[in-house]
């Protein structure tokens, strides 16, 4: 399927941060594979002239979510920490981005980019209609922003060929994909999309 981008499009690229890539605390495995698939995407959006928003986690350090405080997780992504920073080859442009910060109190979890966030309100006053959503975890934080998206009505595209997720339990990512796909998402690749008629 061919996707014509216009200028009610906006790119979402989901907490690409050291500490969920493959040497940190809460490991995706491959999780810096699609880095270089990713900044084509994002040079595109750009490149056209649409907004890009890099979502993170970024959480205090007793965080609820973290084991101590009888989470599920590691310490993972605490707020201003190197686990906490973006991938350093992770083309971050210069203009027309925004950095979305979600799950930043101590008792509030997010796995969506739009909980807790502005992200809605940037979107609606730029007149964004579609998000094309790419990153990690494909099972957490990706899933529920492309559930996120739908239900706030806009159109979700999922970047296939950029994301990836942790498998807590084998065929988390599938299942996750299916879920999107039947909520309504539609799933591309770079190649299918295109600035020209
Ligand atoms: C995420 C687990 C815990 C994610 C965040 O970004 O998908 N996963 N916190
Ligand atoms: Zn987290």
């Amino acid at each position: 399927m061919k996707v014509k981008l216009s200028k009610k499009d906006a790119l979402i690229v989901v907490d690409m941060q050291l500490d969920f890539m493959p040497d940190g605390a809460l490991p995706v495995p491959e999780g810096d594979k699609i880095v270089p698939r990713l900044n084509e995407y994002i040079k595109l959006f750009s490149s056209l002239g649409l907004p890009v928003f890099f979502t993170r986690d970024w959480h205090p350090p007793d965080h609820i979510s973290f084991k101590e405080q009888g989470g599920i997780w590691p310490p993972h992504c605490v707020q201003n920490t190197p686990g906490a920073m973006f991938h350093p080859d992770l083309y971050i442009p210069s203009d027309n981005r925004f950095i979305i910060s979600k799950a930043f109190s101590r008792d509030f979890d997010a796995y969506s980019g739009f909980q807790g966030t502005a992200l809605d309100s940037l979107l609606k006053e730029r007149g964004i209609k579609r998000v094309f959503v790419g990153g990690v975890a494909t099972d957490y934080c990706v899933k529920n922003t492309v559930l996120g998206a739908l239900n706030l009505g806009y159109q979700a595209f999922l970047l296939i060929d950029g994301i990836k997720g942790v498998d807590v339990q084998p065929g988390d990512s599938e299942r996750a994909v299916q879920e999107m796909l039947s909520e309504g998402t539609v799933a591309v690749e770079l190649s299918e999309l295109h600035s020209t008629a």
